[in-house]
């Protein structure tokens, strides 16, 4: 994508009201516009953040067995009047009367409408175990919207649903979405850390937030140390007894603030592992058992031929709030630092000079072989100042600077930076495209 084709409006300065570092840099790297309170525009720099999180997401979900699919926004008022939930959830829905004077809803969040679907089609034992997932918009009302996309009104959620037949079933459901998330944010160069949490509206007696460190955080939390060192396996094989690495993750003490106890704490965690910070809730995964397939009638008949109620959980990850939380994690004081896996550009190309036909013709060259190999390339060819070019490009973060300028092609030349370490390297012109071979 060349620079000048693009549609890149960066701020020279934050809005004042933006206070926290993420929100600070999204706005000033072009990457999203207020369009109301909570509400957000996503731009194309910061849609592209968003697609990569969800192809992420996507994937890892898949490998452990959960199928996509796709719910609307809007829901009928009647599912949620069968699950109970229609009065509890207060202001935070957004209720809507359509011109038949139908009550409908801007979803929060979607149990009732799965469930409501599976009870139309899942009937016997032989059809479950099954996780479904999707990723869609919601919408709460929050009455304090703040930090930007970190705590908005419209934002977008992965959520999943697990259906099974037995509580031990459930549970095996619950552990596979476990170590997937784990693997997820692993991708995300995020160390998520599984804490025991509230289930609030949600419901359910077993419920882990996935929470990452950080001060601009809104959650405090309490944890041993230990945990900030454990593993994430590689290769999980999702078939097997997964109840042992989920007890290695869930054995030390972490807990939200709303589950804290101090004399726990003090003791189950010693003096020097105890860690009190604040938190980034990126994930939420909840086991309900019957809560709503009982009142909602979303029963199976199982082998006996006894028709019992489903056994349920749901799990969450705040795929828009994601973008902010990576930013929380990866920055430094000239902007954002995007983990490679999340950067909506592979490589940033900048051409110091395009009045020079050469610097021209071998950024051209370049450009067009990266294309080709398939590394997704945004080059400034504008003709802005070299400090503009050069701020631009470390505000927007892409891990790799390529550097093109007519000193450094006298010598037949062409820098290399990375953007996170700052280490530069010269490589010979005739030698560029060996750094970057095809990917496949
Ligand atoms: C789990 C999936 C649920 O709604 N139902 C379906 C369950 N859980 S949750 O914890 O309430 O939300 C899941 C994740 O969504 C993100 N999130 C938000 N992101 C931005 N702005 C908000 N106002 C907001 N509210 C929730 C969080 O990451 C949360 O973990």
């Amino acid at each position: 994508m060349r620079l000048t084709n693009y549609f890149l409006p960066l701020l020279k300065e934050a809005p004042k009201d933006a206070d926290v570092i993420s929100h600070q840099l999204m706005l000033r790297a072009g990457m999203v516009k207020q369009s109301s309170s909570g509400i957000y525009i996503w731009l194309p720099m910061g849609l592209a953040v968003l697609k990569k999180i969800e192809q992420i997401i996507r994937e890892e979900q898949s490998k452990a067995g959960a199928l996509e699919m796709l719910m609307p926004t809007i829901q009928t008022a009647d599912i949620w009047k069968k699950s109970g939930r229609y009065e509890d959830y207060g202001k935070e829905m957004l209720r809507i009367v359509d011109r038949h004077d139908r009550e409908m809803l801007y979803g929060p969040t979607n149990e009732e409408q799965i469930t409501d679907l599976v009870s139309s089609f899942i009937k016997s034992y032989k059809n479950i175990p099954k996780i479904f997932f999707h990723i869609q918009w919601k919408f709460r009302d929050e009455i304090r919207p703040r930090f930007g996309v970190m705590r908005c009104r419209e934002f977008l959620m992965k959520d999943a649903y697990s259906f099974d037949i037995s509580e031990s079933e459930g549970k095996r459901s619950y552990n596979k979405m476990f170590i997937s998330y784990l693997k997820i944010f692993k991708k995300m160069e995020l160390n998520a850390i599984p804490m025991k949490a509230e289930s609030g509206p949600i419901g359910g007696n077993m419920s882990h937030e996935f929470i990452i460190l950080a001060k601009t955080g809104e959650s405090r939390v309490f944890i041993d140390k230990t945990l900030l060192r454990l593993e994430v396996p590689d290769d999980v094989n999702y078939n097997e007894n997964l109840s042992e690495i989920v007890d290695k993750w869930t054995a030390p003490f972490a807990v939200t603030e709303d589950m804290y106890n101090e004399d726990e704490f003090h003791k189950n965690v010693t003096i020097n592992n105890r860690v009190e910070e604040k938190g980034i809730e990126v994930g939420h995964v909840f086991f309900f058992g019957d809560k709503y397939t009982k009142p909602m009638n979303a029963t199976i008949q199982n082998k006996e031929g006894k028709v019992i109620p489903l056994q349920c959980g749901s799990y969450g990850i705040g795929v828009s709030r994601l973008v902010a939380a990576i930013i929380e994690a990866h920055h430094d004081d000239k902007g954002i630092v995007w983990p490679k896996s999340v950067s909506p550009f592979d490589i940033s190309l900048i051409n110091l000079k395009p009045s020079n036909a050469d610097v021209n013709n071998i950024c051209n060259r370049i450009y067009e072989n990266l294309e080709k190999n398939r590394y997704h390339t945004i080059y400034d060819d504008t003709d802005s100042s070299i400090g503009e070019k050069f701020s631009r490009m470390d505000l927007i973060g892409i891990p790799i600077q390529i550097i093109v300028g007519p000193n450094s092609i006298k010598e037949g030349k062409i820098e290399i930076k990375d953007r996170k370490t700052d280490l530069r390297k010269f490589v010979k012109i005739s030698e560029i495209f060996n750094e970057f071979p095809l990917k496949d």
